[in-house]
């Protein structure tokens, strides 16, 4: 059996652990402990920094799946140091504020070489994959420069606005300004990477996981060809709203979702994504226990919806979520 993903960083990672625990603990209703997960992850976080290409989410979940995440930060690696952003910064060199540790310098060193001597990402991420073995297949929404960026208030510039990398927006800004404009830079003219439609096309399920629904599933459903084929695919589609209690959990969700004038509410989210009957891409959506108010609004849209505990406290918890997901569009 083929399960296939498509992922955000910390949001996505979480989940993956948790599904793959319940894949190997046999909690998955009809789900077979050998069934093989394929994430298809976003690429549109990534940044040059220092002359070096970093991919906040491919790199989220190969550590976290790889056990080398750092787990309090939930991003980069574990027992890191700091020496190389120190000098950077004693050298006065722009960005200080972007968190580059000496142990995921090297990933960015092999990235980039691998990248500059012409492979493809999708190769790169296979190569790195190598050394941390994530026990999945991890693919890149694209090959294709995509990057996400955001325009914020600017009073000092005659449009009154100004346009800042995502990455400056939420580990500089903290999202602490309205996102006036999300913008993805390259997004439509990308092709969805090696084996991506494929992944979808013959999975034996489709999981949205609890990622932002904006930055990180967006991108992915914007590569011309990926929405389709998720609306296509023979497969169930489930997904699992990352607003609990009309609140995102952690990031930026809330910012995301009002500068597309989207509600943040986990119905609304669901309704965003749209049941396949009606064009969208979804076939079951579940929400937290605290908004079961909203499976009405669910059901009358033409979507199959429960409300079941979601937030991802341990792996025994997101593992449960997983089995919800199934056991809501198995047929
Ligand atoms: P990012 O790329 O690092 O921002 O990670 P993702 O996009 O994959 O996931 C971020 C989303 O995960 C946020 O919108 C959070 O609301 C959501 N999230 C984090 N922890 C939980 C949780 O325990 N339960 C649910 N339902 N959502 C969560
Ligand atoms: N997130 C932060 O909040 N602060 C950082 O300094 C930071 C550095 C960083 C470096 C490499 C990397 O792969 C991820 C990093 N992140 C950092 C997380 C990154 O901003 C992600 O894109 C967020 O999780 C939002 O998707
Ligand atoms: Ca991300």
């Amino acid at each position: 059996q083929n399960i296939t993903v498509l992922s955000g960083g910390m949001g996505g990672a979480r989940f993956l652990q948790g599904l793959l625990h319940g894949i190997a603990s046999g909690a998955l209703p009809g789900v077979s402990p050998d069934a093989r997960v394929s994430v298809v992850a976003n690429t549109a976080d990534d940044i040059w920094v220092h002359g070096l290409k970093v991919c906040p989410d491919l790199d989220t979940v190969m550590y976290t799946l790889g056990d080398g995440i750092d787990l309090d930060r939930g991003w980069g690696r574990r027992e890191e140091t700091w020496s190389v952003k120190t000098e950077l910064a004693e050298y006065g060199v722009e960005p200080t504020w972007f968190g580059l540790g000496d142990r995921d310098v090297a990933t960015h060193l092999v990235r980039t070489q691998m990248l500059e001597a012409g492979y493809p990402l999708s190769q790169v991420t296979e190569a790195l994959c190598r050394r941390w073995q994530p026990g999945v297949r991890l693919l890149p929404m694209t090959d294709d420069r995509v990057e996400t960026h955001v325009a914020i208030p600017d009073p000092d510039s005659p449009s009154g606005r100004r346009v800042v990398h995502f990455q400056e927006y939420w580990v500089r800004l903290r999202a602490s300004v309205p996102a006036e404009t999300v913008l993805f830079v390259g997004l439509e003219d990308s092709t969805p990477g090696p084996g991506v439609v494929e992944a979808i096309a013959g999975a034996d399920m489709v999981v949205l996981p609890p990622s932002n629904p904006v930055v990180s599933v967006g991108t992915i459903l914007g590569v011309p060809g990926i929405r389709e084929a998720v609306a296509a695919t023979s497969a169930p589609v489930v997904g699992l709203s990352p607003i609990v209690g009309a609140s995102h959990v952690r990031g930026m969700a809330e910012q995301m979702l009002t500068s597309i004038g989207v509600e943040v509410s986990a119905a609304a989210v669901g309704l965003h994504y749209g049941a396949r009957s009606a064009g969208g891409v979804l076939d079951g959506w579940l929400v937290d226990e605290r908004d079961a108010d909203q499976l009405d609004r669910l059901h009358e849209a033409g979507l199959a919806a429960a409300a079941v505990p979601l937030m991802m406290t341990d792996h025994d918890a997101t593992a449960a979520m997983a089995a919800a997901a199934v056991e809501l569009v198995r047929r």
